[in-house]
């Protein structure tokens, strides 16, 4: 039988098949080859009992993420809140780095807009050029139909700081879904971690959303091994590549580089140069 891993939790996978949901555990194999099954993956089960089943084989995946851990996803939207807590570009940048990387489709929803006094558009702005951005509010319902559109038919994936608000989002697409939310602290303005695992759930016209737990953006690291140029996962950076002085310009501090005259002359935004210098630096420094 096949199905597709919705959840995983302590060893066991859930499974959704045709015939319902079976909890599985996988073959010694995987371990042993080094794979893991993660939330989203396709697989070929078999039944050992009524609930029992293990995982025989893991389809090709489309695409494979380790924070959040998921797999074979269509939209990566990286949600942040207008406030509470306060959208951090770093952080954005790092997840949208992450998705091109991987050639998935990213977009940027800022949740929260209605305690928004001009936040949500400060950082909506550097982004709208370059993905899809939506301005939401779970509580006024501001752009849950953009929301819709945006999602209709795929597999998403929320992912983002922790009390941004993506189970409550989840909850506001699909009420029955019940994920639970939680506040975020006052003091820290940070959320609490309320979900701790991934799982995707069903909307109908065959989209699937995956609700992750929040990160911390300490959490955020960079890959290693990295052989292709960053600025490759700057879209808005292409169509400047090939034009400095220098063909291995690495947008730092070299004479002649195209890429620091368009952030001086506003052709890419500051913020989103920072965050290129940022990641450049830490590739650097793992080297
Ligand atoms: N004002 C306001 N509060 C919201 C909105 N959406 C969510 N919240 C609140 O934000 C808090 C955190 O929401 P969650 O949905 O638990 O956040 P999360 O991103 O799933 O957090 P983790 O599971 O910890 O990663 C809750 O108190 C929600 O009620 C919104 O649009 N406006
Ligand atoms: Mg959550
Ligand atoms: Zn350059």
């Amino acid at each position: 039988m096949t199905g597709e891993i919705v959840k995983g939790i302590g060893g066991f996978y859930y499974v959704a098949t045709e015939e319902g949901v079976y909890q599985c555990r996988a073959r010694g194999l995987f371990k042993k080859k080094k794979i893991t099954p993660t939330v989203g993956d396709q697989v070929k089960i078999t039944v050992l009992d009524d609930e029992e089943a293990v995982i025989d084989e893991i389809f090709p995946r489309s695409n494979l993420f380790v924070r959040p851990a998921v797999s074979n996803v269509d939209l990566m939207i990286t949600v942040v809140a207008a406030k509470d807590p306060a959208p951090n570009a770093q952080v954005i940048d790092r997840m949208l780095v992450t998705a091109e990387k991987s050639g998935t489709d990213a977009a940027l929803c800022i949740n929260k807009t209605d305690l928004s006094d001009g936040e949500a558009e400060n950082t909506g702005s550097i982004y709208e050029n370059i993905y899809p951005v939506i301005y939401l509010s779970c509580v006024t319902g501001e752009g849950i139909e953009e929301l819709k559109e945006l999602i209709r038919g795929k597999r998403v994936a929320l992912t983002g700081p922790s009390g941004v608000g993506k189970s409550t989002i989840l909850n506001t697409l699909k009420p029955e879904a019940e994920a639970e939310t939680g506040t975020v602290s006052d003091k820290t303005q940070r959320g609490r971690h309320t979900t701790r695992h991934v799982e995707i759930f069903d909307l109908p016209g065959g989209t699937k959303v995956y609700d992750t737990p929040g990160f911390t953006s300490f959490e955020m690291q960079p890959d290693d091994g990295e052989d292709v140029p960053l600025d490759r996962f700057f879209p808005e950076m292409e169509k400047f590549l090939g034009h400095c002085r220098y063909d291995n310009c690495r947008h730092m501090s070299e004479p002649g580089c195209r890429i620091k005259e368009a952030v001086e002359n506003g052709e890419i935004h500051k913020s989103r140069y920072q965050s290129y210098l940022k990641q450049m630096e830490d590739l650097q420094e793992r080297k």
